[in-house]
């Protein structure tokens, strides 16, 4: 799958390579975990509680601005190495340095890291940047995050595209970071949201009254909230992250994935993504080959799920979004 592609569902410190975990969890004296020590562990052992334990471990690894930075810039190779060329990463503003580094600067330094890297590298991959809530810290903790996010849109900073709502699905409420959203969106900016990563019906339908502008993930849905999106205003896109939605919900392999083949076979809005590159240990052409393997796709149909997803990025400004048109294009008539 060498073709150009678009990469919209993935957390940054999730991306983190293995080998650069280890590292700094070596320079800080901490003990390695089992499952890091083993790559056969790596790629059998992630479910979604063993995701949530190992996220705070990444976040003490990366815990100072010059790794923060490191895993930035690895993360930026990495997906241009598998020639994906307009990425949407997400973070979670955080304190670094021991509480010197504010979260205001924990997103400037990525934002300023993002735009040195493709200064320094001449690159054709266009990042951007959606800034995150972590449900499981509460509203407080969000409220912050989305006023650096409107203060950053406001300001114009071309690289900040969107919002999102992440975190722990078995956390906190939707309800609870809703308001905050619609303040948000009211102030032009695009949102996304986790649903349905766990069964929880009464809070999917409560998203898919809000009307995100996209949803991550989207499996655990009954008959009853296709058809409330379809009353409400149609399809809403789904950003589906196959490896990661295989090992959170325990299913032996794709082919058991809920709503995959439906989404694919009916043309629904979608796009294929990573979620945590480095926790799940995949890269986009490796999620796009699992996909077409699974559903017997050739790769002209492969090229149309890259092409939809064209139509979905957050990227506002037309020249831009015209330019990955374009790059996309040329590489899908180059097959
Ligand atoms: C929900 C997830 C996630 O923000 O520190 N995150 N939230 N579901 C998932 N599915 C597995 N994978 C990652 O990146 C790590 C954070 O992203 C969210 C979690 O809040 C995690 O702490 P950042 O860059």
């Amino acid at each position: 799958m060498d073709i150009p592609k678009v990469e919209l569902h993935s957390h940054l410190n999730g991306s983190i390579r293995n080998s650069t975990l280890k590292d700094l969890l070596t320079n800080l004296s901490v003990p390695i975990p089992r499952t890091l020590q083993n790559p056969e562990l790596e790629e059998s052992t992630r479910t979604l509680s063993e995701c949530f334990e190992i996220f705070p471990l990444i976040h003490l690894a990366v815990s100072t601005s010059s790794a923060l930075r490191r895993v930035v810039r690895e993360t930026l190779s990495d997906f241009e190495s598998d020639n994906v060329i307009y990425l949407e990463l997400r973070t979670t503003p955080r304190t670094l340095d021991s509480g010197s580094v504010g979260k205001r600067e924990y997103v400037d330094l990525v934002l300023s890291e993002m735009k040195k890297w493709v200064e320094d590298k001449g690159t054709r991959l266009i990042p951007r940047l959606i800034i995150s809530i972590d449900r499981s810290r509460g509203v407080e903790e969000a409220r912050e995050n989305m006023d650096i996010a409107k203060e950053l849109f406001k300001m114009g900073h071309d690289y900040v595209v969107g919002v999102d709502l992440g975190g722990n699905p078995t956390k906190g409420t939707f309800k609870e970071f809703k308001g905050l959203l619609e303040e948000v969106r009211t102030a032009g900016m695009k949102v996304t949201v986790h649903a349905g990563e766990v069964d929880n019906l009464e809070e999917v339908n409560d998203i898919v009254a809000f009307r995100p502008d996209r949803l991550g993930h989207f499996l655990c849905v009954d008959d009853g909230v296709w058809e409330k999106m379809e009353r409400e205003g149609g399809d809403i896109p789904i950003e589906v992250c196959p490896t990661s939605n295989v090992m959170t919900l325990g299913l032996e392999g794709l082919g058991q994935h809920p709503i995959l083949e439906r989404l694919v076979k009916e043309g629904y809005p979608v796009s294929i993504n990573t979620d945590d590159a480095g926790v799940f240990n995949t890269k986009q052409s490796l999620e796009l080959y699992r996909v077409a393997e699974t559903l017997g796709l050739n790769e002209y149909t492969v090229s149309g799920l890259v092409w939809g997803a064209v139509d979905l990025v957050f990227e506002g400004n037309r020249r831009t979004r015209a330019r990955v048109a374009r790059d996309v294009m040329k590489g899908i008539k180059g097959i």
